[in-house]
Parts: C-alpha cells; sequence; structure tokens
C-alpha cells in the first residue's frame, strides 16, 4: 500500500538552508544518538542548555524509572528567558500575542524577564517554594505563561488545567495535587463570550483545604467575588513586586510539571515532566522538526491547557529563543478567516495546528484562506491524531501553495517532545505518516508478545529505549505507572497506539487501541465520561464509545440504561449531555445518547464495549460473541438505530 502513496520530497529551496539538510544529514544523527547516546545527549545538554552546576552521567536507567543528567543543576525559566538577555535576542519579541477582541502585545525576552521575576517574586514573598503545587486555570494571555514560568523559576509544580474544563475537573486535580495555589483570572474570551473562569475556580475551591492562596488576573474586567485572605488580584500583588528573583539551581530531575491526561480508568493520570531532560529535548525538536530560524514567526494554535501548548507555545519556542505567537480566541471569531488573517497580519513562518481544525476550516472553503496574503508561510505542522489525505493534500495547496514542507507530528503527552516527525529539509512526506524517529528515538511495532511485525503489518506501537523528556511516573501513583505503560510487553514503553511501518521505515500511526478516544485531538476517556454518566441520578449504567466523525475525528456516543421510573428520554437526553459538560467539560459532551434497557456485558460482567463501537461503527455486529451474557441486548440496540 505504501508504494503506492505519493512521497513529496524537500523541496530543494528549503532543503537548502534546512538546519537539517538532505537524508545522510538526518541520518548520521540518528545513527550517532542510536549508537552512543550519552554522547549525543551529552553534546547536546552542554551546548543547548545553562548549567549552574554540571551532571555526573548522561542518563541511569532503572527500568522503568530513568533519571536524565543525573546530579546537574539547571533552571528551564533561566533558559527560556535569562539566557538570551546577554546577546542580541535581549530585545527580541518572545510573546507575540492577540487577544479575541483583536487586542495585541509584543513582550521581549527582557520584558518577560520582568515580568516573570515581578510573579515569582510575588509568589516567593507568600511563602511559595520549590516542591510546592500550583494549578494554572487560565485563558491564553500572555499571564498564562509568565505564570508557568515564574513556577518553573522558584521550582513550584505546575498543572495547567484547560480552560475548557469544569469546576468538578478543576477540583479534582485540586485534590490530587493538594495544590497550595491556583492562578486564574475572571475570564477569558471565547466566540465573543466571556468563559468566567474565577466562578468555577471558586466552585472547585470549595472543599480544597490545601488551597492558600489564589491569584486572579483581571483580563475580562467583569466583576467576581474575591475571598478575603485567600484571593488577590495580580496587579495588587504586582503594585509592590521586586524584579530581583533569581531563578533557582534546581536538579536535573526537578519535578518541572504535571499535566493530567486521560488514562483508560475514570480517574485522570498525572504525567509528571521534570527538568533537563525535558528542556533539551523540547528545544532540540524545535530546530529538527520546525527548522527554527532566528528571524522566524511561529504559531501554535493549541491551548496551554494541552500538552502541546507546553512544549510547543512556552518552553520548547522560549528554551530555542524564537518568537511565539499566542491567540487567544476560536478559529472562527468574528469569521472563519481569523488564522488566515493572523498570518498574514504577523507575517507567520510557521503554523503548527491539528487536523480537527483544518477539517473544520476546508469545510468553509478557500475564499477564507484565498483573501488573505499567506506567502510569509514557509513550514506547516500537525499534531493530535492521523491527518486524513483530504485535509494533508488541502493544508498543502491552499495554505503551503504547494511550497511548505508539512510535518506531522506524533507524540503524546507522556513523551514530552514529538518523537516521529519528519525533518523538513531532509524526510520527504507521504501525507498520513509521522515518518521517521527524532534520533534517540527506537519506535518498533510489534505483536502482543512484542515480537516486530514485518513491514506494512499492523501491531502495537512502543518505544524500545528511554528518553530524555520521558514523563518519570504518575503523580502519586507510581504503580499505576507501571501497569499502564511498561507491563503490556514488560520493561518495553507502550504507547496505546496501533500502527504500521512499511518498506521504507515510515510510521504509519492507526489510533488508540484502549479506551481512549480522541476528541478534536483532545484526548478523552470512555470510562471517564461514563463515570460522569453514572453519577447523574436517573443514570444506571453507562457505556461510550467513540465514533468516527468528519470533522472531530471522533465524536462521543453514549449508551445508558435508565433507573426504574417513568422518563422523558428526549429531555433527559439533552440534559445528559449538557450534564456531561459540567462534570468534565464542553468538549467531552455526547454527540449522541443511545438508550437502552440494559448494556451488552460478558458473563463476569464487563461491559463489551468492542461490539458497541461496532454498532456506532457499523450497525453490524462481527467477532467474537461468545462471551457475551445477554446476546438479545444487542439486536435491541443495532435496531433502535435503524428505527432512527
Ligand atoms: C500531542 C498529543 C496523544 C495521542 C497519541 C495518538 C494521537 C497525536 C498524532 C496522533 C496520529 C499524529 N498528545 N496522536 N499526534 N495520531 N498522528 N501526528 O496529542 O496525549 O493528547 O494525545 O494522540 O493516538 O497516542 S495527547
Amino acid at each position: 500500500m505504501s508504494d503506492l502513496t505519493a512521497i513529496y520530497p524537500p523541496p530543494a529551496e528549503f532543503a537548502a538552508k534546512a538546519n537539517v539538510s538532505g537524508m545522510a544529514a538526518y541520518q548520521a544523527l540518528y545513527d550517532k544518538a542510536k549508537e552512543h547516546p550519552e554522547e549525543f545527549w551529552g553534546e547536546l545538554a552542554e551546548k543547548e542548555l545553562h548549567w549552574f552546576e554540571k551532571w555526573n552521567h548522561v542518563f541511569e536507567w532503572n527500568p522503568p524509572f530513568v533519571k536524565w543528567f543525573v546530579g546537574g543543576k539547571t533552571n528551564l525559566s533561566y533558559n527560556c528567558i535569562d539566557r538570551h538577555l546577554n546577546g542580541p535576542r535581549k530585545n527580541k519579541v518572545a510573546i507575540l500575542w492577540e487577544g479575541e477582541p483583536g487586542d495585541q502585545r509584543a513582550i521581549t525576552y527582557q520584558e518577560l524577564h520582568r515580568l516573570v521575576s515581578r510573579f515569582a517574586s510575588c509568589l516567593k514573598a507568600r511563602g511559595h517554594k520549590a516542591g510546592d503545587r500550583a494549578i494554572i486555570y487560565m485563558p491564553m494571555v500572555p499571564e498564562a505563561a509568565v505564570a508557568m514560568l515564574a513556577c518553573a523559576r522558584l521550582g513550584i509544580v505546575h498543572s495547567v488545567v484547560f480552560g475548557g474544563f469544569s469546576s468538578e475537573a478543576l477540583k479534582a486535580r485540586i485534590l490530587d495535587l493538594e495544590a497550595q495555589l491556583v492562578i486564574t483570572a475572571d475570564g477569558g474570551w471565547r466566540r465573543g463570550k466571556e468563559i468566567r473562569l474565577k466562578d468555577a475556580a471558586d466552585e472547585a475551591m470549595t472543599g480544597c483545604p490545601s488551597v492558600k492562596d489564589c491569584v486572579v488576573l483581571r483580563r475580562t474586567g467583569s466583576t467576581v467575588p474575591m475571598q478575603e485572605g485567600r484571593d488577590h488580584w495580580w496587579h495588587d500583588l504586582d503594585a509592590t513586586a521586586s524584579e530581583d528573583c533569581p531563578a533557582e539551581p534546581l536538579d536535573s530531575e526537578h519535578p518541572l510539571y504535571v499535566l493530567y491526561t486521560s488514562g483508560t480508568t475514570g480517574k485522570p493520570k498525572g504525567i509528571l515532566h521534570t527538568t533537563a531532560g525535558y528542556a533539551l529535548q523540547a528545544a532540540m525538536t524545535m530546530k529538527w522538526v520546525f527548522d527554527l530560524k532566528e528571524e522566524d514567526t511561529y504559531w501554535c494554535t493549541a491551548d496551554i491547557g494541552w500538552v502541546t501548548g507546553h512544549s510547543y507555545i512556552v518552553y520548547g519556542p522560549l528554551a530555542a529563543g524564537a518568537t511565539t505567537l499566542m491567540y487567544e480566541g476560536a478559529p472562527d471569531f468574528p469569521n472563519f478567516g481569523r488564522f488566515w488573517r493572523i498570518i498574514e497580519k504577523y507575517k507567520v513562518n510557521i503554523f503548527y495546528t491539528s487536523p480537527t481544525a483544518i477539517r473544520a476550516l476546508l469545510r468553509q472553503g478557500d475564499q477564507w484562506p484565498n483573501a488573505h496574503d499567506l506567502s510569509s508561510l514557509r513550514l506547516l505542522g500537525s499534531v493530535g491524531e492521523p491527518i486524513n489525505p483530504a485535509a494533508w493534500e488541502w493544508y498543502h495547496r491552499v495554505i503551503g501553495k504547494g511550497r511548505c514542507p508539512i510535518v506531522d507530528t506524533w507524540w503524546q503527552t507522556e513523551t514530552g517532545a514529538i518523537l516521529i516527525a519528519p525533518m523538513p529539509g531532509a524526510v520527504g512526506a507521504k501525507p498520513g505518516s509521522g515518518t521517521l524517529p527524532m534520533p534517540g528515538i527506537l519506535p518498533e511495532v510489534v505483536d502482543f508478545n512484542g515480537n516486530p511485525m514485518g513491514d506494512d503489518r499492523e501491531g502495537f506501537l512502543i518505544i524500545r529505549r528511554p528518553w530524555p523528556s520521558m514523563l518519570r511516573t504518575l503523580w502519586g501513583d507510581p504503580e499505576r505507572y507501571k501497569e499502564a505503560y511498561w507491563s503490556r510487553i514488560p520493561g518495553i514503553y507502550f504507547t496505546g497506539d496501533a500502527a504500521r511501518r512499511d518498506k521504507d521505515g515510515y510510521f504509519w500511526i492507526l489510533g488508540r487501541v484502549d479506551d481512549v478516544m480522541n476528541v478534536s485531538g483532545h484526548r478523552l476517556s470512555t470510562m471517564e465520561v461514563e463515570s460522569a454518566l453514572v453519577r447523574h441520578p436517573a443514570v444506571a449504567e453507562a457505556a461510550v464509545v467513540g465514533k468516527p466523525h468528519e470533522v472531530t475525528g471522533q465524536a462521543v456516543c453514549a449508551f445508558v440504561s435508565l433507573k426504574k421510573g417513568d422518563h422523558d428520554t428526549a429531555a433527559l437526553g439533552k440534559e445528559l449531555r449538557q450534564w456531561v459538560a459540567h462534570e468534565i467539560g464542553a468538549f467531552a459532551r455526547p454527540e449522541e445518547i443511545r438508550f437502552s434497557e440494559a448494556l451488552p456485558k460478558t458473563r463476569s460482567g464487563k461491559i463489551m464495549r468492542r461490539l458497541l463501537r461496532d454498532i456506532v461503527n457499523n450497525n453490524t455486529v462481527s467477532g467474537d460473541v461468545t462471551t457475551l451474557e445477554d446476546m438479545n441486548v444487542l439486536t435491541r440496540l443495532a435496531a433502535q438505530h435503524d428505527e432512527g
């Protein structure tokens, strides 16, 4: 199949100027990292990062626990800011920002240093220190990055919670981290409406005794209640802040942040990333994958609440000394030209977005992008889910005008940085393939026993060796860490994705093999939605599966059986969709709810989601159903669909 797929080679003009030019250069890097990992990473760490104290060994691997740059002392905030101040980057724009209403800011590295130092000194003055935990629940404004960098400066472990998460989801994260500090805002703008963050934070903080301080940024100017003693306006603290707040020399393995992501149970996993290895790989992939040049204007459209925002809006770009653009609002506000207008206005050179966004904008027609000058673009990126050939082709032709390479970047919250993607001046693209691994990454496609599959055969995607930006554990749950990633094939990192590798060594990611859905590139577990549904008083049981969706990749489809009684199912359907939005966040709202008297189960009582998946995908059931307890349930579920 793969040999029928056209390769788009790196355009000669692009390759001539690329950071890594030509296949031989890629291969040399890859081989060196594979044969001599200590030398490879050690040299890069020395060259690319600032160290307060040098490390003793490059890495220590006690499966499944790894340490990188053992014994070293560094600081990511220092590497993202201070390091750039004694040279030509001092007055370079670090963060270029546009708010949804159209307000804009350009913050230089020097100014970022001032803002971060001031905010960090406020936190320090209030007693927050290395090892403490902070929750950041903010809109996409520069202060969100300032808050992250201020925490990193002091060694405060931060956890950014996506502003689209509900108060319930926020509360669960505050509790799990026993956070002392919550940093939020009155609200943010989305499609012209205010997302009231402080209200949600207030709801979340009741019953969270660990929270001592809540810092509130004024963004929308709306009225919010402030609790005496606990709540402080950012600008009030800032009024008397010191500008002298040196970065703490932190251990290479000092915990940097925890980011919650969906696993296969109802409880999200707190992915822990640490300092030095994460910093190095985030910065290197900026140069390798995005071919970052000093003069580039780089824009990643993710939200900082997701890992892409951490690694490729804040930490990677700033560590690499880039100008990173941040946009607060929705792609369709005030109209479908917003992204293209931003590219034109700021002369964006590198644009990184998701297949969902591409598909949504493609459907609106070429007149939107065609109304803008996109000639500044030189490289396009994609992340979050497989990109279908039609979307790839449109992105390439209509946005990139056939000139710009596309980097399809495969990685996960857990991997910290991009692991499979082309170096655009070296590796040709095949639409839909993440292409080849980054240096130091040894992915393979294997069967259930860990045996390599042949070319073009589907199997599980695993990674054979630890890499610098790998997660270190799950917050407070090392057992689940072992179980989730290192037990399927003992001692080998299991990604949870299915994949195949073609005869050119290109990787094709086929999607999740576990109970994790991918809705608009947002990870969501079936169990998380099920747990939310069964918390509703009318619901007896729920089973959730992902179904294919033209724009969002997958959509949430819920099968629900109700407790005894009279129910108005039409009204209840609406109510349950709203309920899930309240319990988790609007992005998790089921597209479809099907009511059923019972759900298909094994004899041991496990819901057979595979069968439900069959129903929503094909409206038929295939495969082995001998373990099914009540076959009639299935017939009814399928028939219900036929009746409409
Ligand atoms: C960065 C991010 C991770 C899951 C992963 C895959 C899917 C991500 C791609 C992709 C195909 C891609 N982190 N995924 N990127 N599938 N091609 N380029 O998305 O933790 O939120 O999700 O997303 O299934 O395991 S994540």
